[in-house]
């Protein structure tokens, strides 16, 4: 493969001539204002050839916490899609989740979200329908909640960091479910973009600035191994959600599937971030400093602290706990779960193209894993028996682990941990790995709030 000296992604592709038609109004329209989004086909200008990739017109979203607001999803794709709003507490028929929370929404057809962020952070939004292939296509984006009492930053960038599998003539690889791949880590990329742009990402602060890089991991398998030369930065925040006080950045951290880092630097040298999980570093994002900008801010955690969003109260009283087993894959030594009703051989798991289990279930059961009432605090044993790391998704709500609530948490091979999550909105809510050719191939469940 020829990769031409650094290219940014030219335009943002083309609308249709349907899409740029202003919408019929209708009687009972709502008074809560509305963003298109529009989910088509289009391309990225990376390599020598354009590369065909189905992406939103509107790659990053911006909403003010607690205020209500409609995204009305139009789709312009060839095949039905709908839209998860990854780590957002919405009312649960918003959630995006096809064949659980909604219909897909049909090719030429659009679907009207109401969301509303009770918390401020970072968040994305992407495709959860056929995700296995939609997200690999490209169909994501930054979804940025704003909050009345954040610090200021003189810069504040996110970074969707993905991997891309192109084939050598610069497509994306149309292999997208492999079983083997699947039994393993899954499908990897050879191509590495920030923003859907090839990297590396460049910004520009001056020496003084207080920098919020948003890190968001939006690859459907890979593991960033991140390596940050920012000296002195500092974690603000988890997966949207603000550490009780910010902690120094380690030199070398994971990310997984769907999770999000905040970091907070007072720009001073020219800092960098290198991503190593493969065999060659990468760099992911370096920000040149100049002089000349307000010196002498004083270097400590409370300049760039986020403030709390209002989370529930994790209660010691727990109700129930909850087992939450990960088994399966390759020298998973799985030897049986239940499957479509039924109780299957590893063997005959793999017939059907299922390699993993969440607690001895394997793709959606018909009863959930459990039900709880709003507001009861749960705890969930986490227990990874399978050889391989997972990156848990739980829709709708954080649990509250290591100290901090996150959505998308990644489970080591053989890790145990207990974590506890507070039932929130009534419905049926998802948890599964976010490491696409896992969930594509059993490990998801659901809970439900009654
Ligand atoms: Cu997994």
């Amino acid at each position: 493969m020829t990769l031409t000296r650094r290219q940014w992604l030219k335009g943002a592709g083309t609308l249709t001539a349907a899409s740029m038609l202003p919408w019929p109004l209708r009687a009972s329209q709502s008074e809560l204002p509305l963003i298109h989004l529009q989910a088509r086909e289009s391309t990225a200008a990376w390599l020598d050839t354009p590369t065909p990739v189905w992406s939103y017109a509107q790659p990053t979203l911006r909403l003010r916490q607690g205020v209500a607001q409609r995204i009305r999803v139009t789709n312009h794709l060839p095949e039905p899609t709908t839209v998860h709003w990854h780590g957002l507490r919405v009312a649960n028929a918003m959630d995006g989740v096809s064949g659980l929370t909604q219909a897909p929404i049909e090719p030429g057809e659009s679907f009207d979200y109401e969301v509303m962020s009770p918390d401020a952070g970072t968040f994305w939004f992407h495709s959860h329908h056929n995700t296995i292939e939609q997200l690999a296509r490209g169909l994501y984006g930054a979804l940025i909640v704003s909050g009345d009492n954040e610090p200021d930053f003189e810069q504040d960038w996110p970074l969707l960091i993905d991997d891309w599998r192109l084939t050598k003539n610069g497509r994306i690889d149309p292999a997208f479910a492999s079983l083997h791949t699947q039994a393993h880590g899954g499908r990897m990329g050879n191509v590495l973009t920030i923003n859907h742009r090839l990297g590396p990402w460049q910004g520009r602060a001056r020496s003084g600035d207080r920098v919020r890089l948003r890190l968001v991991n939006s690859a459907t398998n890979r593991i960033l191994q991140l390596r940050a030369e920012f000296p002195s930065a500092l974690v603000l925040a988890k997966d949207g959600q603000p550490l009780t006080s910010p902690e120094p950045l380690p030199d070398v951290f994971i990310l997984g599937p769907g999770e999000r880092l905040d970091l907070g630097w007072l720009a001073n040298e020219t800092g960098q971030l290198m991503e190593v999980s493969g065999r060659k570093p990468l760099v992911v994002a370096r920000v040149e400093v100049e002089p000349g900008g307000e010196a002498g801010i004083p270097r400590y955690p409370g300049v760039m602290a986020l403030p709390v969003n209002p989370m529930p109260e994790v209660s010691a009283d727990v109700t129930q706990t909850v087992p939450l087993k990960m088994e399966g894959g390759a020298m998973g030594r799985l030897e049986s779960a239940r499957y479509e009703g039924e109780t299957m051989a590893f063997r005959e798991l793999v017939d059907q193209g299922q390699v993993w289990a969440l607690s001895g279930q394997v793709g959606l059961p018909e009863e959930p894993l459990f039900r709880a009432r709003q507001g009861e605090t749960v705890a969930l044993q986490l227990d990874n028996r399978t050889s391989f790391p997972h990156t848990l998704h739980w829709h709708g709500h954080h649990v509250w682990a290591d100290d901090r609530w996150q959505d998308s948490l990644t489970v080591t091979r053989g890790q145990t941990k207990t974590v506890r999550m507070v039932a929130g909105g009534p419905g049926k809510w998802l948890i599964h790995c976010h490491m696409i050719d896992h969930q594509a191939t059993g490990m998801m469940t659901w809970f439900e709030v009654v």
